[in-house]
């Protein structure tokens, strides 16, 4: 939002707010408080430590680079630790950091024991794991099950012979298509045919993704039990948990991939696996972008987490039309459908979809708009690396259109913009001169600042992670609200979809009889049986009323 807007906008907020009960500045004369700092400290010790905690997904190689070589590494990580617990930062996702071809971007894997050379050692990644615990972070990592690089051990001698020990870990097939596991297709997600021809075995073998991403036979027992020591080993070395890659395709039938009941019922191995090893969560990656319910069992026995990817991947449309309902439904559903003790792992972005910046089509306002709700959801935000600077999206490719929005971290406006001095493996984003760390923490307006008191304002507070969840009716598509409450406090989170300002009634009988204003623009003006909402065009604001 440039200046002008910004002022135009201020003028909105005082003449709708103008003395309103519903000033920022007001809540601790209004409403009780805590030191939310030791609340925060209280939360992260408990067993539901996960649901209060805010997670951070980092891509390695676009992070930190430590030696000059312009690829980013775990001692480079290591050393940006303070930056992120000052954001707020409770637990780091990891994206793959095992050797590997890259030909995915480390979702190929040649070694499940390892540590991507470029990215350090195993004593790297203890040093890192060590220094977060240290600072009370958590570490999570990608577990990627479904495929291992065709560069892997195991299928090195698989597809050696028909006969060999592995021989059966991996689909193989006489014919390119196979009537007992085909998924009802022969298509990868990537590419062409799913079947690819070995010619030392003379044999095809299933692909789901890159023909040098083999997909491992779970029907093997040998399988099961040599990917659940996978996940032994990395627990044992103290982490605290993974994010499952595409866990839901491991085994094929002749007409359905997705989550099939021998997919679930391995999901539920692996739970018991890391339920030996106490405090420690797994999060799944949906392949049904639009319900995740699947993955959540009966709410204690597969999944804590799943993606939300019905609003992770599809709120730029909602904003693009000025219209809510899609979002009102895919919560709704959650609310509706997932069993108790179920978690939503709330997204805005990833590294399989565009940057933010994008997906909000370069309006900042739709983007911080978009956090706003994320933030206020009942779940667990997840952020994606650079989301909090707004980064822009790159224009090089090295491994596939995903790089754009993989590009390094800007941490200040030096040529090597503080990730690397040396040459960048992947080409800076854009307007890297603008959009780094150094230059947004000098800019109040600046989305890293935005991101800073929106961070704040969950801090401590266990009603975001945990507390009930109810969606307002607001009489118009273009006005999304939500009331979010638990013993202590309540809030009302809004956010205007369209560029005109909008007022609109809430009829929730018991919202209270005073409001006021923690983040964001507009008004509430409450009353016996509900009240008047007011948002400036392109506002959002969070309101707490209890
Ligand atoms: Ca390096
Ligand atoms: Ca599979």
């Amino acid at each position: 939002m440039s200046r002008a807007s910004l002022g135009l906008l201020s003028l909105l907020v005082f003449l709708g707010g103008c003395g309103g009960d519903d000033d920022g500045g007001s809540e601790s004369a209004k409403f009780p408080e805590k030191d939310w700092a030791s609340e925060a400290a209280k939360l992260q010790e408990g067993p539901d430590w996960y649901r209060h905690a805010l997670f951070y997904e980092v891509f390695v190689r676009s992070y930190q680079d430590s030696n000059g070589d312009g690829i980013g590494d775990l001692a480079g990580l290591t050393s940006k630790l303070d930056y992120l617990k000052e954001l707020g930062i409770d637990a780091i996702w990891l994206m793959p950091i095992f050797p590997t071809p890259f030909k995915d971007s480390g979702y190929d894997i040649s070694d499940y024991r390892g540590v991507n050379p470029d990215y350090g050692t195993l004593a790297d990644f203890d040093a890192l794991v060590a220094a977060a615990h240290e600072r009370k972070i958590r570490v999570i990592m990608d577990l990627v099950l479904n495929h291992t690089s065709n560069q892997h051990a195991w299928f090195t001698e698989s597809r050696s012979s028909k006969t060999n020990p592995k021989a059966d870990w991996y689909v193989w097939s006489d014919t390119p298509s196979a009537p007992d596991n085909g998924c009802g297709t022969d298509s990868a997600v990537f590419g062409d045919s799913a079947w690819q021809l070995d010619p030392t075995r003379n044999q095809y073998y299933f692909h789901r993704f890159y023909p040098e991403q083999p997909d491992l036979n779970y029907e093997n027992p040998e399988v099961v039990s040599a990917t659940l020591d996978v996940a032994r080993f990395w627990l044992d070395k103290g982490v605290d948990g993974f994010r499952c890659d595409v866990i839901g395709l491991l085994y094929e039938s002749a007409t359905e991939c997705d989550l099939i009941p021998k997919t679930q019922a391995y999901i539920r191995e692996l739970r018991k696996v890391v339920d030996e090893y106490p405090g420690r969560v797994l999060v799944a990656e949906p392949s049904n972008l639009t319900d995740a319910t699947g993955y959540l069992g009966n709410g204690s026995d597969m999944f804590h987490m799943a993606f939300h990817f019905g609003y992770g991947y599809f709120w730029g449309f909602s904003f693009g039309g000025h219209d809510a309902s899609a979002i009102t439904d895919t919560f709704q559903k959650s609310l509706s459908q997932f069993p108790p003790g179920a978690q939503d792992a709330l997204v805005i972005g990833s590294h399989d979809v565009p940057r933010a910046y994008s997906a909000a089509q370069g309006d900042d306002t739709r983007h911080r708009r978009a956090a706003a709700i994320q933030l206020s959801m009942k779940g667990t935000p997840f952020l994606y690396y650079g989301e909090e600077l707004a980064l822009r999206p790159g224009s090089e490719k090295v491994v596939d259109l995903r790089d754009y929005a993989r590009t390094p971290m800007l941490w200040n406006a030096d040529p090597g913009h503080g990730f690397t001095t040396g040459k960048p493996w992947l080409a800076f984003g854009q307007e890297a001169d603008t959009f780094n760390v150094t230059a947004e923490d000098a800019d109040p307006a600046s989305m890293l600042s935005f991101y800073r008191d929106a961070l704040a304002l969950r801090r401590g507070r266990a009603v975001w992670g945990t507390g009930e969840m109810e969606l307002l009716e607001t009489g118009t598509k273009r006005v999304f609200a939500v009331y979010r409450s638990d013993d202590f406090m309540a809030y009302v989170s809004a956010v205007n979809m369209s560029e005109e300002a909008e007022s609109v009634e809430l009829t929730r009988p018991d919202l209270g009889s005073r409001a006021a204003r923690v983040l964001g623009e507009g008004k509430l003006a409450l009353r016996s049986g509900g009240g008047t909402l007011s948002l400036p065009g392109q506002g959002f604001g969070i309101f707490r009323v209890k």
